[in-house]
């Protein structure tokens, strides 16, 4: 029986999201962001630095989402979300892949700021404006893309836009999208996909922003 391990709306939504595309069967161990549950030894004994997603599969227990997605993809061949060596967007696909951890890193600060530092006054506005625009830049290149194309390759659907369109849940938080149609039109596109629907009924309810928009108002 395959394991993911998962909190709710973190990275461990696109492995969440990836096997239901797969129609995997698979179970969930569900856990807490906050209540050390991640750093206790049993846990960092699958994911050392004590992160979500991990994966118990195939008798291996694997960390890191784009790892994950990688080997579920080469692993599940049938299911043709990846692109494997050779195929002429293998190079796309592990851009775009990649890309996606370009973005969530900043989407992590920010939400390090706006979400879980317990006391407002700890937030740097100059941090929050630096971040918030290092994302909106990142938005550019996938603006690009999109306009031209219905998913991240042109190929169609793929391991790339669970990755990267998982971001994209949390990057109208931070972002205002009124320029970007064409990821306005992606965004809708992938919430109708039935393996992101099965994936979100699992999830539940989004409870971790508390605000439509976080809007910074001065530094
Ligand atoms: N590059 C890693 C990042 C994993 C990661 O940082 N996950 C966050 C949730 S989105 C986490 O587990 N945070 C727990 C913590 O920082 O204590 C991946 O893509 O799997």
């Amino acid at each position: 029986m395959i394991r993911l391990h998962h909190v709710p709306f973190s990275r461990s939504f696109r492995i969440l999201w990836l096997m239901n595309e797969m129609g995997l069967e698979f179970e969930v161990t569900e856990y807490s962001i906050t209540d050390g549950s991640l750093r206790k030894p049993d846990y960092l004994a699958k994911s050392p630095a004590g992160r979500v997603p991990a994966l118990e599969i195939d008798g291996i227990t694997l960390f890191e989402s784009g790892a994950i997605t990688e080997y579920l993809c080469e692993t599940r061949p049938d299911h043709g979300l990846g692109r494997t060596p050779g195929h002429p967007e293998r190079a796309a696909f592990l851009e775009w892949l990649h890309y996606a951890e370009t973005m969530a890193h900043l989407i992590a600060n920010l939400n390090l700021q706006w979400v879980f530092l317990r006391d407002p006054a700890m937030r740097s506005p100059t941090l929050l404006k630096m971040e918030a625009r290092r994302l909106a830049l990142t938005l550019a290149p996938l603006e690009a893309t999109l306009a031209r194309q219905d998913y991240l390759l042109a190929s169609g659907f793929s391991g790339a836009d669970t990755m990267l369109g998982y971001n994209l849940l949390a990057v109208p938080h931070f972002v205002r999208l009124d320029p970007y149609p064409a990821i306005r039109a992606y965004i809708d596109r992938i919430a109708r996909r039935p393996g992101h629907v099965a994936a979100r009924a699992r999830d539940g309810v989004q409870q971790f922003y508390k605000r439509d928009f976080y809007e910074v108002t001065d530094g």
